[in-house]
């Protein structure tokens, strides 16, 4: 196998008009990469949708990507932040993008020149949408004659390198795809370690030409007009790239304060069949982390758990609700068509179920253990009021509910609690002990009056 036959097919058949700058692209990008020596495998051609998508079936030995309309840059954005945080590293996203799709996505090529991936962007500006009939774009230069400014364009074209420039970029590139120093350009533009663009001025021949005179020759002068300098531009700056930045953050980060696994008791739980629970509060009521106290205690003793937690997306106010399974078997569906158990310790919490149809799902043997305060009518179910938030505080209502429910229904055993609580500090576990109590005596009394 020829170098050549690893990255431009030799048998390739040039898909563009007669004349397209996209071909002069496509053969000095494979001139520049046969240069490099890049193993094919540790690049990904990542292209854009419209004539300059059409790369990658002649790149056959290169990870190839064909993307959304304007979407590749992000597409090679993930890849490279991934590539960053993998071991082994070494993947080069090359992305093809025309001016159009660049407008179309044009935050994505700012937010990969903020982040300063390892990425290299080729941005093929014929000055207008070629695959959907020459339509302007905001490249197009003034008096530039489009499908959609057939008398010329009057809206003044971006700068794409000086726009890129103010989002931190440290590697911009102009060149005509007609240059001899082309291959050179994307050569070290590839190598560069960071976020690369080179911004290739060229000619779409099947309307571009026709419609403006212009030929090959005229770009220097279309580029004069525009004030557009050509060749490896200056920038002033020197700064991380994303990789280094992500080692750094990797050296100095503390290791996250994770809670351990719960340990493991030799006693069972008597639980046969699943039980499925629903517990409803209110945010910053510690209602989720009853749940996962929850969880946890089942845990200890070899019972299966899930919970699965809702709130509104304000987090800090509104209702806050856990579904919890617990199973002596693997949990294989987490859903909660009808639960078994519902407690609700709080007005906002009880309009929630009533809301999002728990209420109404609830069947003739459904238990409610709700807070007295809640005018609770549910259409089935036996309903059980608790004066929980009277008597353990609203911040131990929830925990307080699930112990006096456990007090009618032992699933766990006591010493359950204890290792649940045991990573906790000395005061949170002292005030969950506290709530436990209050609701093992309220469930206590419920039994005896039952
Ligand atoms: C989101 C979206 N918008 C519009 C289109 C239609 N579309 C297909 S190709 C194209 C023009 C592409 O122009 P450019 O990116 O400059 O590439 P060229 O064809 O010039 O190589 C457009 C608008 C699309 N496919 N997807
Ligand atoms: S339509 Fe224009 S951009 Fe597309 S292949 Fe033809 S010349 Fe190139």
């Amino acid at each position: 196998m020829t170098t050549e036959a690893l990255y431009l097919s030799p048998t390739a058949k040039l898909p563009y008009c007669r004349g397209c700058g996209h071909s002069l692209v496509v053969r000095q990008l494979s001139n520049a990469l046969e240069r490099l020596g890049l193993p094919p495998r540790s690049i990904v051609l990542t292209t854009d949708i419209g004539c300059v998508g059409l790369a990658d079936s002649l790149f056959p030995y290169l990870h190839t990507v064909h993307t959304t309309h304007g979407r590749s840059t992000a597409f090679a954005t993930g890849m490279a932040l991934a590539d960053a945080a993998m071991e082994p590293q070494g993947l080069k996203p090359i992305v093809m993008i025309g001016d159009g799709g660049a407008m179309i996505g044009l935050l994505h090529l700012v937010h990969a020149a903020q982040l300063n991936v390892d990425i290299t962007v080729l941005l093929h500006n014929n000055f207008m949408f070629g695959m959907t009939g020459g339509q302007h774009s905001a490249l197009s230069p003034l008096n530039w004659v489009t499908a959609t400014t057939p008398d010329g364009n009057s809206i003044p074209p971006l700068d794409i390198l000086a726009l890129l420039r103010t989002a931190h970029a440290t590697f911009l590139a102009r060149q005509f795809a007609t240059s001899p120093d082309l291959a050179t350009t994307i050569a070290d533009a590839i190598n560069y370690p960071g976020f690369s663009v080179v911004e290739i001025v060229e000619l779409c021949t099947a309307y571009g030409t026709r419609w403006n005179q212009a030929t090959g020759a005229s770009l220097k002068e279309i580029a004069d007009r525009q004030g557009y300098a050509i060749g490896e531009l200056e920038t002033e700056i020197e700064r991380p790239t994303f990789r280094d930045l992500y080692r750094h953050e990797q050296n100095v980060r503390k290791p996250k304060r994770a809670k351990p696994p719960v340990p493991r008791l030799n006693t069972t739980a008597q639980l046969k069949n699943e039980v499925r629970v629903v517990l409803a509060g209110t945010a910053g009521e510690r209602v989720q982390s009853a749940a996962a106290l929850l969880c946890r205690a089942a845990l200890s003793v070899g019972l299966y758990s899930t919970q699965k937690n809702d709130n509104p997306v304000t987090q800090g106010s509104g209702f806050s609700l856990s579904e919890i399974c617990l199973s002596p078997k693997p949990i294989d569906y987490t859903g909660m068509e009808c639960p078994d158990v519902v407690l609700a310790v709080s007005d906002e919490g009880w309009k929630e179920l009533q809301a999002n149809g728990t209420v109404a799902a609830c069947r003739e043997e459904t238990l409610l253990f709700v807070d007295s305060q809640i005018e609770a009518h549910p259409p089935m179910g036996c309903v059980v009021p608790l004066p929980l938030r009277r008597e353990a505080n609203p911040k131990r209502a929830a925990l307080a509910a699930i112990a006096a429910w456990l007090e009618n229904n032992p699933l766990l055993p006591p010493e359950a609690w204890d290792a649940a609580l045991a990573a906790d500090p000395a005061e949170r576990r002292a005030e969950s002990l506290a709530a436990l109590e209050v609701g093992r005596r309220l469930g206590g009394e419920c039994v005896k009056s039952s």
